[in-house]
């Protein structure tokens, strides 16, 4: 394992009940002034962050295996991420690439054409947030194909905007309420080894299927999907789903687009997960892990659909902000040193066969599965696959309440996700683990 370096003490160290006074009198300010509507996976405030812990306002150390959703992966105050974003304010935080461009924009663009897959010519546009890389990606394959439709599939998730809220696919909480939706959005089934018992071949049949009966390949712009599904539950497809769905949308005029707004940069074990199957899409959409916490986002794609779009299609005040890119340009550098794609490889050979084992002792565990540094179980009611959301929720706050901050996921809210940053100590993590070991051994059996 990479030396890291780390400014805080990387220990879980409790010092009041949690969360404690200072957090407790922040939220009740918080109630006052923040809409209800933002909600909150743990109730303690931050007050500083690094490598594996996060540390409150009330001084106690929390193991922090959510790397804030995927986006922390080099940690939350990376000492190189820091000084690169302190330089770059002291010269300037704003011009707009779209009134004076500026180095920094490029220099992103020509590591994004370096790092994604394939090696043919590639263009690449900068934004704020995933939800906007992947609206910019819809836009510029309806514009280069010259059709409307496009494809995504169950358990989706693709964001919180009207049309990224349409490409999602669970009501509760991201779309009730909050339609009508963007039209032309049609949702597949897709592969959950787990829930469906397809070979990869048979679910990218089935899906194909319906996609020429349902829409016609003359009307479908894109198929997008994530290579490991995220927030419906870190559903990994069966081995070759997702490359028969590039080859099909390949010989189609179908734009196939890889939502790597989660599994993207190093987190499952190689710099994108399309990897893991030699699948080069046609457009990659990126945010989250690229730029060490500071808000950047991308899509890369072939040069002749990026190039088709008319000068001033594409862009936004803030896309590509110079402080988020000499952010993103520290994050890869830093990534590229540590050699963080082997780190995460080398957490899923630790963690996963300790949640394998979990998984033969305790009928609850329906499921071990991910890749690298991107791991979840699935929780069910013991003889059954049915989903155990109640016994997810007791797990996450038992393991809060012992200092260790798990995120759930899925569909089914039965889920529980291990993203930590990919910088986290062995000696942290294994500490991270047997909490939740413990915690579900506990909760599990009653
Ligand atoms: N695509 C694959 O995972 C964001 C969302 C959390 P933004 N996932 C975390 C929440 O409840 O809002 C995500 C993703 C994939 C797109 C997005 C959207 O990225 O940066 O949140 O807009």
């Amino acid at each position: 394992m990479t030396e890291f370096t780390y400014r805080l003490g990387q220990k879980r160290n409790i010092v009041t009940a949690l969360p404690g006074p200072r957090s407790s009198a922040l939220d009740t300010r918080r109630r006052r002034a923040v809409a209800a509507g933002v909600g909150s996976a743990v109730p303690i405030y931050a007050a500083d962050a690094d490598g594996g812990v996060i540390v409150d306002v009330d001084g106690n150390s929390l193991i922090d295996l959510g790397s804030g959703i995927a986006v922390t992966s080099v940690g939350a105050s990376n000492a190189a991420v820091a000084a690169a974003v302190a330089e770059q304010a002291r010269h300037f935080t704003h011009t707009c690439f779209m009134v004076s461009p500026y180095e920094g924009y490029v220099r992103v663009a020509e590591k994004l054409a370096e790092l994604t897959p394939g090696c043919q010519d590639k263009r690449s546009v900068l934004f704020n947030s995933g939800a906007e890389a992947v609206e910019n990606a819809v836009k510029v394959a309806r514009l280069a194909t010259g059709k409307p439709a496009v494809v995504a599939f169950d358990h989706a998730y693709h964001g919180r905007t009207n049309l990224t809220m349409a490409l999602t696919a669970k009501t509760m909480p991201y779309k009730s309420h909050f339609g009508p939706f963007a039209p032309e959005i049609y949702r597949m089934p897709t592969s959950y080894p787990y829930r469906d018992g397809l070979s990869g071949t048979e679910a990218a049949a089935r899906a194909i299927s319906q996609i020429e009966k349902q829409i016609g390949t003359d009307s479908v712009a894109a198929i997008i999907i994530e290579p490991i599904q995220g927030e419906g539950g870190f559903i990994v497809p069966a081995p070759g789903f997702l490359p028969a769905l590039a080859q099909w949308a390949s010989q189609n005029n179908v734009v196939f687009i890889a939502d790597e707004v989660q599994t993207g940069f190093a987190r499952t074990g190689s710099w994108f997960a399309s990897e893991a199957e030699d699948v080069v899409p046609d457009i990659i959409t990126m945010a989250k892990g690229i730029a060490g916490g500071m808000p950047l986002a991308a899509i890369t794609g072939r040069a002749d659909l990026l190039d088709a779009v008319h000068t001033g299609g594409l862009g936004g005040t803030y896309g590509g902000n110079p402080v988020a890119c000499a952010a993103a340009i520290a994050t890869l550098d830093v990534m590229h040193a540590w050699d963080l794609p082997a780190r995460a490889r080398e957490i899923e050979a630790v963690v996963k066969p300790r949640l394998s084992a979990l998984a033969e002792e305790l009928d609850a565990v329906g499921e071990v599965r991910g890749r690298g540094g991107m791991l979840a179980i699935e929780l069910v009611r013991p003889g059954t696959t049915d989903p155990d959301p109640e016994l997810t929720k007791r797990v996450v706050a038992e393991a809060f309440s012992r200092g260790v901050i798990l995120l759930a996921c899925g569909t089914y809210g039965n889920v529980i996700r291990l993203l930590p940053p990919l910088v986290i100590g062995d000696e942290l993590l294994d500490d991270g683990i047997t909490v939740l070991e413990d915690v579900l051994r506990t909760t599990a059996r009653v």
